[in-house]
């Protein structure tokens, strides 16, 4: 096992990993840039290296700086957390020549997942359900013309290279499908360094269902179900929840499994996420595999009492999963609230500044993990993300009622939050009962 690790990421999961590291009885390492100097957080690690200014890609996102880090502080592995470093293969590439453990899938699987059209041929090898689309590449322009009125309009065109919502535009004609492909191209040229572009059929008023899954390297993977996260604005996720409301057993069981079939082929390694889109028919469709532990990882936890940050951390160090699929049981209902530092009413603009007061929440079934503290304040340099309050309770009615209590127990002064908007929808009738899909937010709340 390790004895020391180096996180190469800030705020709240830097520090749920140093908690994970601690209760593992492994040291832990803290790096930071000037903006984090000080931050009471860090004291949660065992030492703590400055590695750059408050730029993030003059710190965090800083390789040799990071690799310096680790080097000094005598670490065998490193962990990215999410976002930065994360889901970067030539990161991946330097910690292996540099005999350090990443602690994450190799550099090969994650390119070849980094690769949105290598990753659907993969699914479809993995018989595992696309959406109907081009077979690969969009070569040129007669190609996407002749395929896309055999999909049926409105068409997607998105980015080999892009994901997460980045590089993607719907055509709704022909006329509209060529522009869109040019336009396609050279933003994903100019965005990615890569114009390869492919054409998929685009599925109107999806919900997004997520598998979690975890691989060690002796040939186990397996699933921890789904998360529904289709409560989002503008592909940026503001509530969560396991499992996933009105999906029925039999398509549950469907898509955890095709998720694992994925991961068996990719011979993919520690934890990660399988995307799916559902249609209102309950039909689902691979989207993209996410490469790395998750903000949300938290409502998997809660419903299946597993441990994720520690178990990424045993299987990075070659251990066998310590538990088997027939073991991993759903309980009960957890529903998680990003909240973030914005101002819902002045279009989410973030709202960086000093926290004047903080009261955390408490009580049954309450969960919140969060780095921030009276005096703390809230840079402009990084994600908006200041904490997230997960609860867990045997139901999702129960989970509605806890949750609604919980965000009214925390109470944040000096700087706007979401926390306001994350009441309206937990009061609104059509998310109570979960009719709602990817568009919902904006359709609901936004100002005209
Ligand atoms: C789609 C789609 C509809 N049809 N693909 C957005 C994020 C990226 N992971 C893929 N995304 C989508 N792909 C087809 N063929 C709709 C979305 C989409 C979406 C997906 C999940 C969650 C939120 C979303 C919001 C807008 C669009």
């Amino acid at each position: 096992m390790f004895k020391r690790i180096l996180v190469a990421n800030r705020g709240e999961i830097a520090l749920r990993i140093f908690r994970a590291c601690r209760e593992l009885g492994i040291e832990s390492v803290a790096v930071y840039s000037e903006a984090d100097r000080g931050a009471a957080y860090l004291e949660m690690a065992d030492e703590a290296y400055c590695i750059g200014p408050a730029k993030a890609s003059d710190s965090y996102l800083k390789i040799d700086r990071i690799i310096s880090a680790a080097e000094v502080g005598n670490v065998q592995a490193i962990h990215p957390g999410y976002g930065f470093l994360a889901e970067n293969s030539h990161f991946a590439e330097v910690c292996r020549d540099c005999d350090i453990t990443f602690i994450g899938p190799t550099p090969e699987a994650m390119s070849m997942l980094g690769d949105k059209n290598s990753a659907r041929k993969m699914a479809r090898a993995a018989k595992v359900p696309t959406v109907p689309g081009s077979e690969g590449l969009i070569e040129n322009e007669a190609q996407a013309m002749q395929l896309a009125p055999k999909l049926g309009f409105p068409v997607l065109v998105k980015a080999s290279a892009g994901g997460g919502g980045r590089g993607m535009r719907v055509a709704l004609n022909e006329l509209a499908l060529r522009s869109a492909l040019q336009q396609a191209q050279a933003e994903a040229e100019a965005a990615f360094g890569s114009a390869e572009i492919y054409l998929e059929k685009y599925v109107e008023l999806p919900r997004h269902v997520e598998v979690q899954v975890i691989a060690d390297m002796h040939g186990n993977a397996v699933h921890l179900w789904e998360r529904d996260c289709t409560m989002q604005r503008r592909h940026q996720k503001l509530i969560e929840e396991s499992p996933a409301p009105n999906l029925s057993d039999e398509t549950r069981k469907a898509i955890c499994e095709s998720a694992v079939r994925l991961v068996k082929l990719a011979k993919y390694h520690n934890a990660g996420t399988v995307e799916f889109i559902v249609d209102k028919n309950g039909n689902f469709y691979f989207i993209e595999m996410n490469a790395r532990i998750q903000v949300e990882h938290p409502v998997t936890e809660m419903v299946t009492g597993i441990d994720l940050i520690k178990s990424q951390i045993l299987v990075a160090a070659g251990e066998p999963l310590p538990f088997k699929q027939k073991d991993i049981v759903l309980d009960g209902c957890a529903m998680e609230c990003r909240i973030n530092a914005e101002d819902p009413e002045k279009n989410f603009r973030p709202t960086p500044g000093q926290i004047s007061r903080i009261v955390p929440p408490g009580g049954f079934g309450v969960r919140f993990d969060s780095h921030v503290h009276v005096g703390y304040t809230v840079s402009p340099y990084y994600d908006s993300m200041i904490g997230k309050l997960i609860v867990h309770q045997p139901t999702r009615a129960e989970a509605i009622a806890c949750m609604k209590r919980a965000l009214r127990e925390l109470r944040i002064e000096g700087i706007k939050t979401t926390i306001p908007l994350q009441e309206k929808i937990l009061n609104h009738a059509a998310f109570i009962e979960h009719s709602v899909d990817t568009t919902f937010i904006e359709r609901t709340w936004t100002q005209h």
